[in-house]
């Protein structure tokens, strides 16, 4: 892999989408570990209010926190060497691995309006995903993901009501065993889910000297929201 390359381009662009950088089989066995926990336990954790006005429609798990689970799938992913000397390369030295978030979507769900991740205002400040999809995800499946190319260089995701459609804004398929890394400030969003449940898993991370709470507020298109907190910020539209 060239690695060099592959900084610039994501620097440029905000984000990076590699197909194949996992095995199958390892898909497979996380792929499994997923179904197993959710058939069990379809809760959603979030609150109405912020289900209502969000529209985010995703029931995330921990693997790694969960005593029922042995994670060691999730796990394996994590150590990956290609996947570890990319990051490097990305985020420079002494860049943090933050707990490993699987995010499913039941059939028939929203997705996920536009965000950021975490506010823009401090350009240094900011967690990088890494998706990995254990299914494909398509057209005929929904739930791709959408993200707006050069937009961690941008600021603020304009305020306004959810289903907004920007000039550069790029939709992925992401196939099975793909990896997509996504800056926390680009502005990104997930399609409606059609029949069947849709999965991401998230290794997120931060770069030397960011706090690992980073994500706890999030900006929409419509407010900023505090996770931890479970409260509406700010209101940037109102419906
Ligand atoms: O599941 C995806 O494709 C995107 C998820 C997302 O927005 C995130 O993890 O921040
Ligand atoms: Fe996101």
């Amino acid at each position: 892999m060239d690695y060099q390359k592959l900084k610039q381009e994501f620097w440029d662009k905000g984000y990076l989408y590699l197909e194949n950088f996992f095995e199958q089989a390892a898909m497979d066995e996380c792929h499994i570990e997923i179904q197993k926990h959710f058939n069990m336990n379809p809760d959603y954790q979030h609150d109405q209010e912020f289900l209502t006005r969000s529209e985010a429609d995703v029931i995330p798990w921990f693997p790694s926190k969960d005593k029922s689970s042995d994670g060691k799938a999730f796990d394996k992913l994590n150590q990956n060497a290609a996947l570890d000397e990319l990051t490097q390369y990305l985020l420079g030295d002494d860049w943090r691995s933050l707990e490993c978030m699987v995010m499913f979507s039941n059939p028939e769900s929203k997705g996920q309006p536009w965000h950021q991740d975490c506010p823009p205002e401090q350009t240094e400040n900011f967690n990088l995903n890494r998706l990995i999809y254990t299914s494909d995800i398509n057209e005929k499946t929904g739930g791709q993901t959408l993200v707006v190319e050069g937009s961690h260089k941008m600021g603020l995701l304009p305020a306004s009501q959810n289903n907004q459609t920007f000039e550069n804004e790029v939709c992925l398929s992401p196939t099975k065993g793909s990896l997509l890394l996504i800056h926390g400030h680009a502005w990104h969003r997930v399609l409606p889910v059609g029949t069947v449940f849709r999965v991401s898993t998230n290794f997120r991370c931060v770069p030397k000297n960011t706090p690992d709470n980073v994500t706890d507020i999030c900006v929409y298109a419509d407010m900023r929201y505090q996770f931890s907190t479970k409260q509406v910020l700010e209101t940037r539209c109102e419906f």
